[in-house]
Parts: C-alpha cells; structure tokens; sequence
C-alpha cells in the first residue's frame, strides 16, 4: 500500500493533520494502536487558544464548537483564602475558549469518518524505515496480519509513549526534562461549575484548580503525591481536601456529587530536538510535554500541526520545501516558550516538598507582583491566550 503521508498516533493532533491534509487533496493514513472509543474515552485538555479553534475551523469540523464552546475573558488565582482575577479581555483585548479536548477528538473522527479517509485501529508494532532516505516506509501489524505502507512523509503524532522520537537515532536526538515531584489527582462530576471562570489556587496544602466542561459538568484537580494512586481517593476525600484548597466563598458554594471519572497524571516538563529527522516529522506530545498548570499541552500541538501543515501544503502545491526544511526550527520556537510559561505557572501556584522558607517567600513575592501588577498581568495573559504562531 502507498500513501503520501502516514500519520502515527490518531490522537488530537494526528486527526487534525489528517483532517487539513485532506481538504488538500493530499492522503493522508492514521495508524492509531488503540480502538476509536479508548481515544474518545479519554478526559484531558479543556482550554482552546484562538490559534487551535481557527485550525478547527480551517479544517471544517468547528460547526459544534462554534455552537458549545464557552469563552472565558479572564481566570481568577487564588492564594489561601485571596482571590485576584486577570481580565484578559481588558488587558490584552482576547479571550481563551472552554471546550473540552474529548469533544474536539469527537468532531474530528466524525469528520474523518465522513470523509472516507482511512484510520487503522488496534495496529501493534509500529516501525518507522528509512526516514533518513527518499523511501521511508512504516510497518505494522493489525489482527495479527504484517502490513506495509510506503511514503514520502511520516508524522509522529503518537504521544509520550509513542514509537517515533525513539526512531530518531540517539546521535542526532537531544532530550531536556523535568520531572516534578507531585501528580494533578483530577475528577470528573455532573455538577455545576463552583465559579463562571476558571480558579488557579496556590494553598499551603497544595494547589488545586476549578475547571468545567460546561454548566453541568465539572472538573476539578488538586495537587497530590506521586505515591498516591486513585483508589486512595475516595470521592468524599477529595471534595474534602479541594475544599480546603480554595477561597472559603468558593468552599461554600461548591456543590459536590460522585465523581462519574478520577485519574491521576504526573507533572513533567521535556522537550525532542530537532523535531524533525529526514523524512519523519515529530508533532505534539511525541516531541515535547508541559505540566497542564498553563493550559499548553494541547495548543502547542495544534502550533506544531499548523506549521507542519503549511510546510507539506507548501510542497505539494508549490514543490517548495522551505516550510518543511524549517519545521523543527519554527515550531521550537514556540515550544519553548510555551514550556516556560507552564514551567513559570507550575513554580508560581504549587507547594514542592523541598521548599524553604526563603522559597515560599519567593513564591509568595511573584504572587504578590502579579496582583499588583498590570504589566505582569498583561504578560500572563498575553501567554495564556496563545502566543500567535
Ligand atoms: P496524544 O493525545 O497522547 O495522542 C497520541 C496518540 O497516539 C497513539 N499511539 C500510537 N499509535 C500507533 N502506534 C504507536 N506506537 C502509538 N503510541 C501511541 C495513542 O494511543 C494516542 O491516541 O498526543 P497528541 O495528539 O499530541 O495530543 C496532545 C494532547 O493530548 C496533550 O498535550 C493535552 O491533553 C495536554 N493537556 C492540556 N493541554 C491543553 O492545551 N490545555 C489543557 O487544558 C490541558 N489539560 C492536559 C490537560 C493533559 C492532561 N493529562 C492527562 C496528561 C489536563 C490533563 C490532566
Ligand atoms: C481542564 O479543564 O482540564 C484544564 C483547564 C486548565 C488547565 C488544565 C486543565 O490549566
């Protein structure tokens, strides 16, 4: 089998791929190694940057997004029992948009499965050959059947975990991570949101953050311990601790119910260089991670996906490779910042078991700066809404 390009991973940002190259006319086959309801089961980003949501539209799949979305002007930080709100809209003139990263996935599948193109679940054993050359090809099995399918481009969009970074050889790949020492225990409940936007909320047992899906769907994460596992949570103990983690007005008015999804995930911060490897180009959580305290993992897939995008159309259209040849170097120059902005959002807003007291004053300085200080505000929400790409 041949196709122009083969996309691994069918995730947000191989279907978004997938679905832009198609309005091309350019084929494009999405090797996913789960089933279609694993990826769709999935409860993950919330918080859409204008950037991601112009994508969506580009692609044709914003008509329910354009109709559901909620947008949110501004976000409220919370320190003990002080709340301040960053008004974005008045600050920088934009707005951040609210819809969940499950719904996104959804409207992108429905699209593809409209359009007919192929998407092969349940593959094993994914291997990427000859990136390097002007022949590369991937393998795979699927019901227990060896495939093959050759290319003129691959896109690694299978995620942390995935296949395609470990193809590129040890000599050419620099890797740079932090791990931090807690986890984000998050639960999913059908109960009305504690507040119209969202709450960031640094406390001195942890941070914890009010977030929603929509007005009767909710969804909560407080900071937790990296030895915790989920079964050590039970629903009552978390609204117990979320509680105590908020502003007393938002304690008192949270209405609680049982938790209908509860997961925990790690913090971490990493980043591939180059993303980009002779023919196999690195998208998404397959090249780099942000802890979810700045709301950047999903958006700065969709930057990667954007410049890859223009780069493929770029050449198929007008056999010019420039936007290709300078993927890695475009789409790492927004990695980084969005890894700082999260690294700086992560530091600012939670407790690290190591902490002096010279460190919590420091913490608590950069707080204080930011309530007091337009210019920092304006900052922060210059780098919330999305830098442009
Ligand atoms: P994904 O979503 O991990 O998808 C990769 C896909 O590849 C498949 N795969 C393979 N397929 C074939 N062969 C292989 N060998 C394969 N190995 C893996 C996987 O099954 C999967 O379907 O990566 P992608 O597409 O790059 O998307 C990235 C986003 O999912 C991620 O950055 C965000 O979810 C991060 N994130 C957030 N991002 C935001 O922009 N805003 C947020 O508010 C936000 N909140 C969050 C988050 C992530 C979280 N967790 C659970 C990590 C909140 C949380 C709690
Ligand atoms: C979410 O709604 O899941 C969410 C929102 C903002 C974040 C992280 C997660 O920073």
């Amino acid at each position: 089998m041949r196709s122009q390009v083969v996309i691994i991973g069918g995730g947000p940002s191989g279907m978004l791929l997938g679905q832009l190259l198609h309005r091309k006319g350019i084929e494009a086959v999405v090797l996913e190694r789960k089933t279609r309801d694993y990826v769709l089961g999935r409860i993950r980003a919330g918080i859409l940057e204008s950037g991601m949501v112009d994508l969506m539209r580009e692609a044709g799949v914003a008509d329910r997004l354009d109709r559901e979305c909620f947008t949110h002007d501004g976000t409220l930080i919370a320190v003990d029992r002080d709340m301040f709100h960053v008004d974005f809209k008045a600050l920088i003139g934009q707005s951040v948009t609210l819809y969940g990263q499950t719904e996104v996935t959804r409207d992108l599948y429905e699209a593809r499965e409209a359009t007919g193109a192929q998407t092969i679940f349940n593959v094993e054993d994914v291997t990427i050959h000859d990136a390097d050359t002007d022949a590369p090809h991937v393998t795979f099995s699927v019901d227990g059947q060896a495939r093959r399918i050759d290319c003129d481009y691959i896109a690694g969009c299978d995620g942390f975990h995935g296949v395609s970074r470990q193809t590129i050889p040890d000599s050419v790949r620099r890797e740079y991570e932090k791990v931090y020492p807690f986890g984000w225990l998050g639960i999913l409940s059908e109960t009305p949101p504690v507040n119209e936007e969202l709450i960031y909320a640094s406390s001195e047992r942890g941070f914890a953050l009010c977030s929603m899906r929509n007005a009767a769907l909710s969804r909560y994460y407080i900071q937790c311990s990296l030895s915790d596992s989920v079964e050590d949570w039970s629903d009552d103990a978390f609204w117990d601790e979320l509680r105590r983690r908020i502003p007393e007005e938002a304690a008192d008015s949270l209405v609680t119910g049982p938790s209908i999804e509860k997961s925990i995930a790690p913090l971490r911060s990493f980043v591939t260089e180059p993303m980009r490897w002779g023919r196999l180009f690195l998208c998404g959580d397959a090249a780099h991670i942000v802890p979810p305290t700045g709301a950047k993992g999903l958006n700065t897939a969709a930057s990667d996906i954007h410049y890859l995008y223009e780069g493929l159309v770029q050449l198929y259209e007008a056999g010019d490779p420039e936007g290709i040849d300078r993927y890695s170097e475009r789409a790492l120059a927004r990695v980084w910042k969005a890894e700082r902005f999260s690294w700086w959002m992560t530091t600012l807003l939670h407790r690290f078991p190591d902490m002096s007291e010279f460190d919590l004053r420091m913490q608590r300085a950069d707080i204080d700066f930011l309530r007091e200080n337009r210019d920092a505000q304006k900052v922060m929400a210059t780098n919330y809404v999305g830098l442009p790409y």
